[in-house]
């Protein structure tokens, strides 16, 4: 029962990783040649030099705990989920509350490549070349009201396919939200492919948010439902523990974790003696995002 969406990406699976690599640099190429004409606010979603991990250390290390809390647990246990069919509950402070279907979503949205950098609150990192659509057109396709000002999200909670939501580590189903404002900047995307493929399972199939600027964690993954509010939502992390995860979590390397320092990160992939790398405010993208917080106290609203 392939879907059509998985039809229309067969002739990217078949592209080998070096060919693509290849011909995004052509294209590159191409772009920086055409004074980045046509690319308009975008250009800056993918800042030059970025090279994307490859697949295997974005696959094969990953955190999605509703699969168990080992870097190699999702990779060997989320392929039970099942992803098809898959709809998307939009409620909430919406003109258009219902029960979107996957397909239905991929019809209407513009997939585009946004190779991003991914900064997980544990400090390392990686470079992942997502494909995907501005979280704020699904927004648009159900139609914020006025009164709205945080968007809650929430994960498939599936027991029988989660051998991981036995284990207390969170409550369940995982739930993650955002400022209107943070979730309908161009930069933050729902993700459903990884260099040009289906997104898979263990990456948070058959969607799943991406906030650049944010540690990793708010990146929630497998969504079934969006929900606009007027009050900030509660957030898994933050409520398992208030004084090291807040709301905002914006990747900030003068803000320490209590138990760790921010100020650094290690380079997934880099090698074992590779060392680290300064973390970058905002995790790079401050020029875009820094005007979000401008009133604001990030170490008080971290
Ligand atoms: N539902 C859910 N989403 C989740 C998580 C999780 O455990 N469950 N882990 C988060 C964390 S801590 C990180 S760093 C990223 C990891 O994404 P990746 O595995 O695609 O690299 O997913 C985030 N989204
Ligand atoms: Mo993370």
């Amino acid at each position: 029962m392939a879907n059509r969406w998985k039809n229309r990406l067969r002739e990217r699976d078949a592209t080998p990783e070096s060919v693509y690599l290849n011909r995004r640099k052509l294209i590159a190429g191409a772009v920086a040649g055409a004074g980045l004409a046509g690319i308009g606010g975008h250009a800056r979603a993918m800042p030059e030099g970025l090279e994307p991990n490859p697949w295997e250390d974005i696959t094969e290390y990953n955190n999605f705990y509703e699969f168990g809390t080992d870097k190699r647990d999702p990779q060997k246990y989320a392929g039970q989920m099942t992803t098809e069919p898959w709809t998307v509950k939009i409620d909430g402070l919406v003109d258009r509350p219902a029960d979107y279907a996957f397909e239905d979503i991929m019809a209407k949205m513009t997939v585009e490549e946004r190779i991003y950098r991914l900064r997980c609150v544990e400090a390392w990192s990686m470079v992942v070349p997502w494909n995907g659509f501005e979280l704020a057109d699904l927004l648009e396709l159900a139609g914020v009201q006025s009164a709205a000002r945080y968007v809650a999200f929430e994960t498939l909670y599936r027991p029988e396919e989660m051998p991981g939501v036995r284990y207390p580590v969170l409550e369940w189903p995982y739930v993650e939200g955002l400022r209107l404002d943070e979730a309908t900047h161009p930069l933050t995307i729902m993700a459903t492919g990884i260099y040009g493929k289906d997104i898979p399972n263990q990456n948070g199939a058959p969607l799943r948010l991406v906030v650049p600027w944010k540690y990793g964690f708010k990146s929630i993954k497998s969504v079934v439902r969006i929900t606009l509010t007027d009050t900030q939502p509660p957030t898994s992390w933050n409520r398992a523990a208030p004084n090291e995860y807040g709301f905002y979590s914006n990747v900030n390397p003068e803000v320490d974790h209590p138990r760790w320092s921010q100020a650094t990160e290690r380079v997934v992939g880099g090698g074992l003696f590779a060392g680290r790398v300064p973390t970058p405010m905002f995790n790079g993208y401050a020029e875009e995002v820094a005007g979000l917080y401008e009133m604001m106290d990030l170490k008080k609203n971290f």
